[in-house]
């Protein structure tokens, strides 16, 4: 079996997002009057927007506070904050690494797919002048299933034309370590701070990226 595509979550992969979608939340629960610090902000890695509203509401012992529609209204402010913040983003926020790890991949002719449950993903990747780099991106607002389900990197194997097991995906978070693990693909972790699956290859960083040791663990 050889490698056939690498496909990348976006946030905490390709770039450091996680810090805005901190500072989003954080500015929305400090106007609803709610506790939020970066421990919380842990567990909506890789975890949709309105399921991440939902764990914030748990963490204050609101679940019931909000109608569906009244948390739907809230969780959009909270995204109107975060596009604002995002409109910061430059080439020099992408992590290190990943530009020559994706150059090395593609000349050896393997294709490359992002597999983020953002509906910001693809404005993100223009800001970051990346997304020609990419040969399918998938879209968030289609996906029925957020991670762990294995539904969005499945859909991009789909797209590519390949196997689950011709590929692999690299991710920050639990959610998405499950995902991948469902997929039937090999996983790579970076800095994953809450495991209780351990992917396949374990990094700190993206500066840690070898495509050769990726290629090879096939
Ligand atoms: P949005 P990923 C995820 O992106 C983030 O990790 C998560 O924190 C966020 O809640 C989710 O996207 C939804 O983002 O509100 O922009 O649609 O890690 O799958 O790239
Ligand atoms: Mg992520």
């Amino acid at each position: 079996m050889c490698l056939k595509a690498l496909i990348f979550d976006l946030d905490g992969v390709l770039t450091d997002t996680a810090k805005y979608h901190y500072l989003a939340w954080k500015k929305l629960a400090d106007e609803l009057g709610y506790y939020f610090d970066e421990d919380i902000n842990e567990l909506l890695k890789g975890v949709s927007r309105i399921n991440s509203f939902e764990i914030i509401l748990e963490k204050n012992n609101a679940t019931n506070k909000f109608t569906d529609l009244e948390k739907e209204t809230l969780a959009n402010k909270k995204n109107e904050y975060y596009k604002e913040m995002i409109e910061q983003l430059t080439p020099n926020d992408i992590l290190e690494g990943i530009v020559p790890f994706i150059n090395e991949a593609r000349s050896n002719g393997v294709k490359c797919a992002v597999a983020s449950i953002s509906k910001n993903a693809s404005r993100v990747l223009e800001l970051l002048k990346i997304s020609d780099m990419f040969d399918y991106i998938a879209d968030a607002a289609l996906v029925k299933n957020p991670k762990p389900d294995p539904e969005i990197f499945l859909t991009c194997a789909e797209q590519l034309g390949f196997k689950p097991s011709e590929c692999v995906g690299i991710e920050d978070a639990q959610a998405g370590i499950e995902s991948i693990h469902a997929a039937g693909m090999l996983s790579v972790g970076i800095n994953v701070t809450v495991t209780s699956i351990m992917p396949d290859i374990v990094l700190k960083s993206t500066s840690e990226l070898d495509f050769k040791q990726i290629s090879e663990k096939f």
